[in-house]
Parts: C-alpha cells; structure tokens; sequence
C-alpha cells in the first residue's frame, strides 16, 4: 500500500468560497495531518460537472460557507472557481502535506475553459497536483449526452478535451475515468490509457450500497462482506486488474463512501461506519488499488469531518476507521489465510517500512455483535508487552466517544488474542517464517 494511499474527497463546488482550502483554516489542516502526513485530496464529484474557471475572483461574498454533501437530489448550481482558490488550496496542500486529483467539469463544461483550468492548476497547485480528471462518473452521463452515448463516444470527448488541456500546459498528468460503476468505460479508457504519456493513474469509485432510503441499505448490511447494493461489483475485480495491466498503471479509488445520495442518516455516520472503513480500505489494499477516498465535505452523513470555518470541524466515527487504515500506508500486505467460521471477521498483516526484520503488522477486525478469540498462526506470535491500538465505541450505533486508542495488549493461553464485539485492533506480532 503506497504511503499516500489514504484520502479525502471533496466536491468542487466547495472551490467557490475560497477561504475553505486555505492556510487560514487551522483546524481543518491539523485534522487532514492527523489523518495521514501525505493523503491524497480529491476535488471533483456531481459538482464538478457545473463548476466554470474564472481568472478573477467573483465580486460579492462567496455562495456558501460550505458545500455538501451533493446527492442526487441536490438542485445544482453553477460555481465559479477562481485563480484565488487554487492559491489557497496550495497553500492549504503545503501546510498538509498533501497532493490534489483535481477534476475538470466534462459534463457541461467547454474544452477551452477545462484547458484555462488545467493550465492554472498546474502552474499555481504545481508539485502539489497528483493528476487532473476529466469528468466525474462519465458512465453516468444520461443528463448530459444523448441517449446511446458509449464509452467510445466518451473516449472521443475525452481526448478532444485532453487535446485541448496539453496544448496550453503540455507538463499536466492525467488521471480518470473516475467511473461509478459501468466497466466498460475503465476497460475503454485503459486501452487509450496504454497509447498516452501522461496517463499516472486509473479511478474508480466505490459505494457500499444506495441510494440512502432503500430498505436494504442497512447497518446489518454495511458490515457483511460484501454488501448486495455496492455500485462496483468486486467479484469483477479480474476486469479492474486486466485494466492495470492494459494500462500499466495502478488504479485508486478515487470516491467512496458507505451509502450514496450523501449517505445514510443513523448508519453512515456511526460507528459501524468506521469498522466498515477500517475494513473496506485494507480490503481493497488486499486487492492491489493503490489507494482510497473517503467523500464528503459540508454535513453530509457519510462525510469523516463535519462543520465549517466559523464554528469548528467535528470527527465523524468514520475518520477514525481512515486512521485505523492509515498504520498500513507504506507497508506491504502479505497473504493471511483466516480460517474461520463468520465472514465478518476479518484479518490483515502487512511488513512495515523500518520494523524489526522478523516483524509485522496484524489488523483484526470483528464485525460481529460477539467477542471473539483469535489465535495466529504460521509461526506469528503477538509482542506480548507492546501496546495495541483499539478502534471501540461505547456501541455499534454510537456518534460520539469513537476512538482509536492505545490498550495494553492481551493474550490468553496458547497464544489466543481476545476481540471485542464490534471492535479492530492493530498489534505488532513477531515472526519465525519472513
Ligand atoms: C456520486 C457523486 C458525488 C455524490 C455521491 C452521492 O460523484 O458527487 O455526492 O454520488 O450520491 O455519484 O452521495
């Protein structure tokens, strides 16, 4: 798992008020920090398709404090980014550490001003910019093209747009399709992906279940393995790897989330939420992507920080499930074979950069309302006097007191390591094979 596979995703909307993504926002910058040292912050989403770039900042106040969330619902209307909030936001990026995937509006957009943009973006967010997309979910594009509008014709947008970006800043790098679910455009786009240089990246996204309101998306059904509603069927993960290796690049999942059209109220943002995150991201590290983020922004449910500038930033459980995640940025998985019963439990081990060399890391994740015990084997063996981090909350429903925190490590006879119901658990263990 690369070191900056952890991240946060943003609508572009947000870029309409430009002292959001700024160095003036403390709190917001010391929370991406505490999150990860280097994330990745991805801008873009349902909004990005009715944003416009502008040189000069707007006159007046900007629209809003903050944006979000967007759902499918949300009555968009077009914002304006300006050169301003591109100054900011690079201000906002050196002081975290982290890079921007930035997306251009392909939807409603023209070439020309997705080209003014780019050109901006790479001159002001310069080593700060990780890739520009064009377009956000161009798989989902029935308000925007013609019925029987394919992959094909998208790939043919694609490139008149990418022809027009490198024309006015031939160094920009590219990243894309950032696909909700349909296949096919990532298997089109990574064919067109293998004939280009400045390709670095292949997105995808990914949403447990939706939208928000169906009877199935439930709490129950966030923690099964594999939740019925996702938008991207994992079970085609062969498509995703023959994309990578079409493309020779590593794919990111660029958005997600547990439940789309902004999430789901009493589930999205509790603390099964955060057991989910844990578990969905080192899932998907398991898989080789190389990395994930988590949508949000304004007060949506699902998003892992809520509030705004005036009155202050608040943790949602999930935050602490990315943190969880973030102990594995930089390591390397290895092969875990759990032989157990309930598919709810769930285990990771990984080598980590600067360990002792007979060393790793162990993730135990239990999904179940029950405790369980859980022996390592394959000559792993728990450090019996280092501390363990604990992600807990009072209960599977709760909004507050969700942590991660330090816990003395304990082991029962013949090595067994008691789990808490509904809890994870991060721990050093020695090895006698590596
Ligand atoms: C995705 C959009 C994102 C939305 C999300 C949702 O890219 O902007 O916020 O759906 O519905 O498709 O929550």
């Amino acid at each position: 798992m690369p070191p900056d596979y952890c991240g946060l995703s943003y609508e572009s909307a947000q870029l309409a008020n430009p002292t959001f993504f700024s160095a003036e926002n403390r709190q917001l910058i010391d929370l991406f920090r505490a999150l990860s040292p280097r994330g990745v912050l991805r801008i873009g989403g349902g909004t990005s398709e009715y944003t416009t770039y502008s040189e000069n900042a707007p006159s007046g106040p900007p629209p809003f404090e903050v944006f979000g969330p967007d759902t499918s619902k949300t009555v968009k209307k077009g914002t304006i980014t300006s050169a301003l909030a591109l100054r900011n936001l690079r201000a906002f990026l050196d002081a975290t550490g982290w890079t921007c995937l930035y997306g251009l509006n392909l939807g409603q957009g023209s070439k020309e001003n997705a080209a003014a943009e780019a050109e901006a973006a790479c001159r002001i967010l310069g080593p700060r910019l990780l890739a520009l997309q064009i377009g956000n979910e161009p798989d989902a594009f029935s308000h925007f093209r013609p019925k029987g509008w394919g992959p094909q014709d998208y790939i043919r947008d694609w490139l008149a747009f990418h022809a027009a970006i490198v024309a006015r800043a031939p160094q920009a790098k590219f990243a894309g399709p950032d696909i909700s679910n349909k296949l096919a455009y990532l298997t089109a786009f990574a064919e067109m992906a293998a004939a280009q240089r400045d390709m670095v990246l292949l997105t995808v996204h990914y949403y447990a279940m939706g939208p928000a309101g169906n009877p199935l998306a439930t709490m129950d059904n966030l923690l099964s393995p594999n939740p019925r509603l996702t938008t991207m069927k994992w079970e085609k993960v062969s498509i995703v790897e023959d994309a990578m290796r079409a493309a020779h690049l590593p794919c990111r999942i660029s958005e997600a989330n547990s439940c789309w059209n902004g999430g789901l109220a009493g589930v999205s943002d509790r603390f099964a939420s955060a057991l989910w995150c844990a578990d969905m991201m080192l899932h998907f590290g398991s898989l080789g992507m190389a990395g994930v983020n988590l949508h949000g922004g304004g007060n949506g449910w699902y998003s892992p920080i809520v509030g705004c500038p005036s009155s202050g930033f608040t943790r949602r459980p999930e935050y602490f499930g990315i943190q969880f995640a973030q102990h594995f940025a930089g390591a390397t998985l290895l092969q875990t074979d759990l032989q157990c019963k309930n598919d709810r439990i769930v285990a990771y081990a990984a080598r980590v950069p600067g360990a002792r060399h007979n060393e790793c890391m162990v993730a135990l994740i239990n999904k179940t309302n029950s405790p369980a015990k859980i022996r390592l084997a394959g000559g792993l063996k728990p450090l019996r006097h280092e501390k363990s981090l604990l992600l807990t909350a009072p209960a599977l429903a709760a909004q507050a007191e969700v942590a991660l925190r330090s816990h003395q490590m304990r082991i029962g006879s013949h090595g067994v390591i008691p789990l808490d119901a509904h809890s994870a658990q991060l721990f050093t263990a020695e090895s006698t094979s590596i």
